[in-house]
């Protein structure tokens, strides 16, 4: 099977502009120039390669590549841009737009490493290698999974129809594909229910179903037509947020705004025709509801890609690398990590979160290449700027017990413009100026610097 199958989504074409369509093509089927009259598959030898080019990779590779040199290193990426997602909620929003939270994958990758620009297709850590797309192996003394995880949208029957109607009133802010349509939906619904959800299974950015729920609800009030819509955020989750200290305070906000919370209740299947949404009680398997929408949010269950989950020598039964939670490396495989969301951490999957892992698995790494034992040890830190609307954010920053792990003297778990500013204006300049390049640890040092203006209460 060709490895990019699975990356086919159904477009919806006639929304998207030529170019469009032609740069999402490339990306997502970049073609290798074969000669007619020979074929040539490569072999490549490196000492570090990093399978995937997005937040935690591009960091490693720069990281890894300045202190090895030139050539060492090898990142396997298909994608022909890297996009920030923190900003998908924001372009949801129509705060920012898309083409304010891409840059070509070329202008992020270190140049000290080398670019493949195909998709890893096979994994054999007992012979350290990996087969490409292109039909080349590479070998390597070290590697690092750095894939993230694929949106499997096809997985609800009837989503990818709904969100391929034109000018259709079912989105989702995930994919770059669909995330401008958003904003297009929050104008055009003039009454009825709007419908939000949070799927199945772990996510990336855990926040984000209900931050674009807040936004909605704001953008509503804004226009003046909130009293003839009414808004429903279901989760398949039993609580509305993972960290207590922050879930206390966001049930009063969804009261506040007059939010209808369902949770334990999963989207099972998309009846675009008729604009309902079936949900079932995840802890009562059969139990359905049909709800009428007429704007529906829909969130995909996620999976690290097929690829990965293929080597069952490599991941968990969930089909997450399988690695140590506090040195990242993975339990059998000495020569072996993980960074980001497709690793077995228990963690939340955000950027900030693989920003900390950063320097825990570059020491680590750079102490297996070097012989020594592993010193850098992970406290499971991530943060989730949760934009209440536009203009307020409660920044939640928390570790692997849940507790929170706050790096300003204020009260957290309130919402605050400044946090609003930080996450819409500070943090974008942040990740491609210091995270991109591999300066960025996670807040850890600021944190500390200053934990000397907070007050006993606070610490
Ligand atoms: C962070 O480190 C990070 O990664 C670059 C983010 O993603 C873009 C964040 O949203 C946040 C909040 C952090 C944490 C940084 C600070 C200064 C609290």
């Amino acid at each position: 099977m060709n490895c990019y199958s699975r990356l086919a989504p159904t477009i919806r074409w006639s929304r998207l502009q030529h170019h469009t369509q032609q740069s999402i093509l490339n990306e997502r089927y970049p073609v290798r120039q074969i000669s007619s009259t020979q074929v040539h598959f490569d072999r490549h030898d490196c000492k570090v390669l990093v399978v995937g080019g997005g937040s935690g990779g591009c960091a490693l590779a720069a990281k890894l590549s300045n202190r090895l040199g030139k050539g060492q290193v090898i990142v396997l990426e298909p994608a022909e841009r890297h996009y920030y997602q923190p900003m998908f909620t924001l372009i949801g929003g129509g705060m920012k737009r898309l083409e304010h939270c891409h840059k070509p994958m070329a202008d992020v990758l270190p140049k000290k490493a080398k670019w493949m620009r195909e998709a890893a297709c096979e994994f054999d850590p007992d012979n350290n290698t990996v087969k490409t797309s292109g039909g080349n192996t590479i070998k390597y003394d070290m590697l690092l999974i750095a894939t993230g995880l694929q949106l499997n949208y096809e997985k609800i029957p009837g989503l990818e129809k709904a969100l391929s109607v034109p000018d259709g009133n079912v989105c989702s802010i995930y994919s770059p594909l669909y995330v401008e349509h958003v904003f297009d939906c929050l104008r055009k619904i003039s009454g009825g229910n709007a419908i939000f959800t949070f799927p199945h299974c772990p996510i990336k950015c855990a926040g984000a179903p209900q931050k674009i729920a807040y936004i909605a609800d704001h953008y509503f009030r804004k226009v003046g037509k909130r009293d003839d819509i009414s808004i429903t955020y279901n989760t398949a989750l039993p609580v509305l947020f993972g960290v207590k200290h922050y879930a206390d305070a966001l049930w009063p906000i969804m009261k506040k705004r007059n939010i209808t919370v369902n949770t334990c209740r999963n989207l099972i299947e998309v009846k675009h025709e008729q604009d309902i949404a079936v949900f079932e009680d995840v802890n009562k398997p059969g139990e359905l509801y049909e709800e009428k929408y007429s704007m529906l949010h829909a969130v995909p269950p996620m999976s690290p890609p097929d690829e990965l989950t293929r080597c069952k020598q490599l991941v968990n039964d969930d089909g997450y690398v399988d690695v140590d939670k506090f040195t990242l490396q993975h339990i059998k495989y000495k020569n072996v990590f993980a960074i980001g969301d497709s690793s077995s951490t228990p963690n939340s999957k955000t950027a900030a979160a693989a920003a900390a892992q950063s320097p825990v698995v570059f020491d680590n790494m750079m102490a297996v290449i070097e012989g020594k034992p592993l010193t850098g040890s992970y406290d499971g830190y991530a943060s989730c700027p949760l934009v209440t609307g536009y203009h307020t954010c409660m920044l939640a920053e928390f570790d692997y017990n849940l507790t929170p792990l706050e790096t300003f003297p204020v009260a957290q778990n309130k919402e605050r413009y400044s946090m609003f500013i930080m996450k819409k204006d500070f943090m974008p300049l942040l990740y491609w100026k210091l995270m991109l390049p591999g300066y960025w640890n996670g807040p850890a040092l600021m944190r500390n610097m200053l934990s000397v203006f907070k007050s006993k209460k606070h610490k």
